[in-house]
């Protein structure tokens, strides 16, 4: 039996942490088992290199440096978090996967499309996701919320970027939302969280929860 794999992407500040664990915890609440987890990260060898990442230690290495670090992380957690999950028929809940791939190190980073089709072919497999989520909201909205939620700490790698970079970024994504619009739903990730979450829901009740499902649940008082 299959779980379900669901992933959030979206840039900086945009509401994927939030709404990935609420989703998780309304999911449980239905009695099904759920692991949520992110990326770069989601398991121990990944989460080393998600400090090698983050750091910027990377940064001087080039961009195809970064992207294959990316994907050795992505092997590690698919290998050992994401697929071992599916096949005992959990739901997999990822903040971030393929598409900040796609977006940070492909059209941001001009690394050949090629290049990361290819590790995405040998890291993800038949693990990929059903559904995905891209919280929408402007780079400035975004970048307001990461700053004020990190309060003294110091910008990551990526958030001490450049407005006009995060912009560029969240146009990519919308641009990937349109090549695969079965997969990826797009939210407004301005309106206020209650809504983000109602519209969330929604949509995984209509794709993922199966019609039997449903009809247990209306009969249960
Ligand atoms: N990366 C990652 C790549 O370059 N390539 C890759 O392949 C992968 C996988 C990861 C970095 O790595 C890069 C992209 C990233 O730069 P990270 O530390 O994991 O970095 O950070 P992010 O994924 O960017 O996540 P953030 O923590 O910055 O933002 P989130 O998760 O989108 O936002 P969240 O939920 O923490 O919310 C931010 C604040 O906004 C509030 C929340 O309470 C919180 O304070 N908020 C709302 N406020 C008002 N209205 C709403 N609707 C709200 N929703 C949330």
């Amino acid at each position: 039996m299959r779980g379900h794999f669901i992933t959030f992407e979206g840039g900086e500040g945009s509401g994927k942490s939030t709404h990935a664990a609420a989703l998780a915890e309304r999911i449980r609440a239905r009695g099904r088992e759920v692991v949520l987890t992110r990326e770069p990260g989601g398991s121990p060898g990944a989460e080393i290199i998600r400090h090698i990442l983050l750091s910027g230690i990377a940064k001087p290495m080039g961009a195809e440096t970064e992207t294959i670090l990316f994907a050795a992380a992505r092997d590690d957690h698919v290998r050992t978090t994401i697929a071992p999950a599916l096949a005992a028929g959990k739901w997999v809940i990822c903040d971030r996967f393929i598409d900040s791939t796609r977006v940070y190190q492909g059209t941001l980073g001009k690394v050949d499309g090629k290049l990361i089709r290819g590790l995405e072919r040998v890291t993800v497999g038949a693990a990929m996701p059903e559904l995905t989520f891209l919280l929408d909201v402007p780079a400035t909205v975004g970048l307001a919320r990461a700053k004020s939620r990190r309060g003294a700490g110091t910008a990551d790698r990526f958030e001490s970027e450049s407005v006009e970079f995060h912009e560029q970024l969240r146009q990519a994504f919308l641009e990937l939302a349109v090549h695969e619009p079965k997969r990826i739903v797009v939210i407004d990730g301005r309106a206020p969280r209650e809504v983000v979450a109602e519209r969330i829901w929604q949509a995984v009740e209509r794709r993922l929860l199966d019609d039997q499902t449903r009809v247990a649940e209306a009969v249960t008082p």
